[in-house]
């Protein structure tokens, strides 16, 4: 028995390791963090109870893997510890009561608790306040010199400022990649046919650990520091909150979310609180880390192999999980637009069961290189849609390719791919029971029309029952009609139909939505209700009128054209308007009495006698737009010195081009 013991823990090591070196030293994990931290567990368990096998070398008893060769190696002076974890109030509980059995005595516990970043740990050496190293964990007693490429990262301080700053200290924390640009960079890398990154986390760690310290200096990362190494000359407070404070004081980023609590309780309202706020951040964070904030005790505590005994990781619920993707059902949207969505083995994943999943188009199958029976990653951040974000494996003795269809599942129209379009669409228009359901339900949607007990299910029902045809047939239903329907009755019904009523007195930049053009979203809507003033001009509009409009380009114009021109959609119209649907009148606003309306205006360059945001300012108090991106649309460009790209683009699309002069010379006399 023991011996069968002895081999599983043999391989759970070997198996952990491998995963090690794919995560620290190839930022290339093979597996997700929930289900290494489920492998360590099982492995820590094993060890636990059989306390006779050899223990060293595990990786129980160490942190992370051994440093790259490619970088300059460096030997941390105090070591870099890592975290124990927990995963519920309950095993937190324990926790504190294994400081309490430590210490022999019930303590009051106050306890320092803060977001835990999912990025890279790292540490910076101040001598003299002045950054002169930077370093990664590695395996907590060797890491890599990464200094040139931590110096690129803005919110570093290259040089501290304030009072009392120990000659030598080494500040800790963790270097991430904010959501927001790593969703930008992925969006640019898929676009460009380049590598995209898996979640922030490898971002971060990928971006820090190039060898050319040019290519980190593009990546958006920042830092946020998190506790103290080295302290040498010079002494800080005896509070772990104290101390991020001083930290904070002489420049160093923190984050904002650090505080102060007593004891389980306070510990486990913070998670909640945090829990809730995960989708506002602007970093991910993958749990809370709550810390004894008494440095004395601190000490008393010590530290085991790997983690310190004063401290502990409370995970979230994790945001990446490993399932089998078991088929691929092709959806029909309002417009045609075919998407994939994958039918997942339901996962627990970011708080939620996720079954099924978008896959968004061809183009997405074969950058996934995906295929049925794969193991998939899915990702589910907080509050947002899931997706798969890569093949972890696949048997090709099983597996089976996507086939995109030719026809429609729903109406076995011509599917058709516009080229350089990676949407493909089926040609059936409102033939396709699919298209009508959406475009009923989009109609009566809370921002268009509104009409409410008109959901999903109805829509479904009375398409399927071939009570309605169009948006328009909406106004025709009788009770008669509604009250056989199932889940529906003659109280429902009663209330659908003055519902939809009601919504017959409605406005035209909600009645513009509603008809559901291509690409004309709320704010296009309400810009051309606003400029147009009246339906039948925007029915009338040429492209020219068109693309005078904020927000109108030559697409949306072309779409806009399109769908008016359609006598199909013209009778819709006429048959809604017909069953008496009406908004107030629209008057111009005042601001287009202003002199420089509709000009757009977009400056470069340095700007002498006035800085750019009074000259922004100045231009928009005459009406003016001034944007930020020299485009077709763009009236003038003002061209201050040592104007740079812009002022080409501006030449090469022949936008009028003004000095400065020309510029205060066009405010004096605008304004006068
Ligand atoms: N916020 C935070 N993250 N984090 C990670 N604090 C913190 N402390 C750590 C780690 C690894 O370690 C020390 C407690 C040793």
């Amino acid at each position: 028995m023991i011996k069968l013991i002895a081999q599983q823990i043999a391989s759970l090591r070997l198996e952990i390791e491998k995963y090690n070196q794919h995560y620290y030293q190839l930022d290339k994990p093979l597996v997700t963090d929930a289900e290494y931290d489920r492998k360590l567990r099982e492995l820590r368990q094993l060890e636990q109870k059989n306390p006779e096998l050899p223990q060293e070398n595990s990786p129980t008893q160490t942190v992370g893997s051994t440093a790259l060769s490619s970088f300059t190696k460096v030997t941390h002076e105090v070591a870099m510890l890592s975290l124990d974890n927990v995963f519920s109030g309950e095993e937190m509980n324990e926790f504190i009561e294994r400081i309490n059995n430590r210490l022999k005595r019930v303590v009051k516990l106050k306890f320092c608790v803060e977001p835990k970043l999912d990025g890279l740990a790292i540490s910076l050496l101040y001598e003299n306040s002045i950054l002169i190293r930077a370093a990664t964990r590695g395996d907590g007693a060797i890491g890599e010199d990464v200094t040139l490429n931590v110096k690129t990262i803005k919110n570093i301080p290259h040089k501290l400022i304030g009072e009392h700053i120990p000659a030598r200290l080494e500040v800790r924390g963790e270097v991430v990649m904010p959501t927001a640009a790593f969703e930008k960079f992925n969006q640019t890398a898929i676009a460009n046919d380049a590598k995209a990154f898996v979640n922030p986390r490898n971002a971060a760690a990928g971006s820090l650990r190039q060898l050319d310290s040019s290519i980190t200096a593009t990546r958006p990362l920042a830092f946020y520091s998190y506790g103290v190494g080295i302290i040498e000359q010079g002494e800080l407070a005896n509070s772990h909150y104290q101390r991020l404070q001083q930290l904070k004081s002489w420049g160093l980023p923190l984050t904002n979310e650090v505080q102060l609590k007593e004891g389980a309780k306070g510990c486990l309202d913070y998670y909640q609180y945090l829990l809730e706020k995960r989708s506002d951040l602007t970093y991910e964070i993958d749990g809370i880390v709550y810390k004894i904030d008494d440095i004395d005790l601190q000490e008393e505590l010590g530290f085991v192999a790997r983690a310190p005994r004063w401290a502990i990781a409370h995970k979230f619920p994790a945001q990446e999980e490993h399932t089998t993707l078991l088929d691929v059902e092709f959806q029909v949207g309002r417009t045609g637009a075919i998407t994939p969505v994958a039918i997942l083995q339901p996962v627990f994943v970011g708080g939620v069961t996720v079954s099924r999943a978008s896959l968004h188009n061809a183009d997405e199958i074969k950058r996934l290189n995906i295929k049925i029976t794969d193991t998939v990653i899915i990702r589910r951040a907080a509050d947002v849609i899931p997706q798969i974000v890569k093949v972890q494996s696949s048997n090709p003795e099983i597996s089976k390719n996507i086939i995109f269809p030719d026809v429609c599942p729903v109406c076995q129209s011509e599917i058709e791919r516009i080229e350089d379009e990676a949407i493909a669409r089926c040609t059936g228009g409102l033939y396709c029971a699919a298209q009508r359901k959406e475009a009923i339900k989009y109609f009566s949607s809370r921002k268009a029309m509104n009409i409410d007990g008109l959901g999903e299910k109805v829509a479904e029902q009375l398409v399927d029952e071939e009570l309605i045809n169009t948006p328009a047939d909406l106004f025709n239903l009788t009770s008669e009609q509604l009250i056989p329907l199932e889940r529906m009755g003659a109280k429902k019904a009663e209330n659908l139909l003055f519902a939809i009523e009601n919504s017959k007195q409605t406005h035209l930049a909600k009645f513009i939505l509603a008809l559901g053009i291509r690409e004309v979203g709320e704010a296009t809507a309400k810009n051309l209700a606003q400029h147009f003033l009246t339906l039948s001009a925007i029915q009338e509009a040429s492209t020219e009128e068109l693309l005078k409009v904020d927000d109108v380009g030559e697409i949306v114009a072309k779409h806009i054209r399109a769908f008016f021109k359609q006598v199909h959609n013209q009778e819709v119209i006429q048959a809604l308007l017909n069953a008496g649907i009406h908004w107030p009148a629209l008057q111009k606003q005042a601001g287009h009495e202003l002199p420089l309306q509709d000009r757009t205006f977009v400056l470069t360059g340095t700007l002498v006698q006035m800085d750019r945001l009074e000259a922004k300012q100045a231009l928009e108090a005459l009406g003016a737009k001034v944007s930020g991106s020299v485009s077709k649309k763009t009236n003038y460009l003002v061209a201050g010195e040592a104007a740079g790209s812009k002022l080409t683009k501006a030449q090469n699309l022949g936008v009028e081009i003004l000095s400065e002069e020309n510029l205060l010379l066009l405010l004096q006399k605008r304004d006068s």
